[in-house]
């Protein structure tokens, strides 16, 4: 049986003191990552083992990516606008700079590993960011008030629909060229970044996903599917591109032992790693 491909899934989140509820037996409030539960059950469902990543240093990040199969982003806050040379409008949200850096480094050693990636509401923005493209910081301004993206139902219930570009990853994996969707957001992409091309659309003309258009698998969708049964294939692609991504052919022909199997996917491994020590 193959190994269970690792999906390095970061933590965009921060709980201040301030904002943890003290228990009477519990700890001190204290600075804590935060994380919806529903992301890792998403990745473990589809067949992933999830890998939660905190805030770390460049050189930890480099290391964690040479062992890790593939990357998903999740939801969080804005991002700084600085990240993509703007000035804060007045309608921004809470930023978190630390965390910013820390995934804009991690998206940039991804790519340079052609590690697949899933991003997520913020992930989606994120991975645009670091590939040079900019946002809306406050998608009123651009599209109007007439489709709510910011639902107060539940998670799992959808409330807007979009509309799928033809020959899409996201089509062939969801299906149909209308998908109904959850939304809880007021940024979007305003201009895309570098091998990126849109390919899902609110009815105001909001970029609702995108992806990069050759084989390896980048999938960014604004809106929370690991809240949305439905949306499991999306996941389930992910751990697919990272299972692919990791299987080296020549190392694992079908007769091979467990254990020799083993041992060859470690030489190839070791390679892999060493071949990518600069990045
Ligand atoms: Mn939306």
């Amino acid at each position: 049986m193959s190994a269970r491909p690792l999906i390095a899934l970061t933590t965009s989140e921060l709980r201040r003191p301030e904002d943890v509820v003290a228990r009477p037996q519990g700890e001190p409030p204290k600075l804590e990552v935060a994380l919806a539960t529903l992301y890792p059950e998403a990745i473990e469902r589809a067949g992933g083992i999830p890998v939660i990543v905190p805030l770390l240093r460049a050189d930890a990040i480099a290391a964690l990516l040479d062992r890790v199969d593939g990357v998903c982003l999740p939801g969080g806050p804005d991002v700084q606008p600085s990240a993509y040379g703007e000035e804060p409008h007045p309608e921004l949200g809470p930023t978190e700079p630390r965390v910013d850096a820390v995934e804009l480094a991690l998206v940039k050693a991804a790519d340079r590993r052609k590690l697949p990636i899933l991003g997520i509401c913020r992930g989606m923005q994120l991975l645009n960011v670091a590939r040079g493209g900019t946002l809306h910081q406050h998608l009123p301004d651009a599209v109007g008030n007439d489709l709510q993206h910011r639902q107060p139902e539940h998670g799992c219930i959808t409330t807007h629909h979009v509309e799928t570009a033809p020959h899409s990853r996201l089509r062939a994996a969801l299906g149909g060229p209308r998908l109904e969707v959850n939304s809880f957001h007021h940024q979007a992409i305003k201009t895309l970044g570098h091998d990126l091309t849109a390919t899902a659309w609110a009815g105001d003309g909001t970029i609702e996903a995108v992806e990069q258009p050759d084989e390896r698998l980048i999938l960014g969708v604004q809106w929370h599917a690991e809240g949305l049964r439905a949306h499991a294939p999306l996941f389930e692609a992910l751990i697919e591109a990272a299972a692919a991504a990791t299987a080296t052919p020549a190392a694992t022909p079908r007769r091979l032992t467990g254990a020799r199997r083993a041992s060859r996917a470690g030489v190839s491994r070791d390679a892999r790693r060493l071949a990518q020590a600069a990045g």
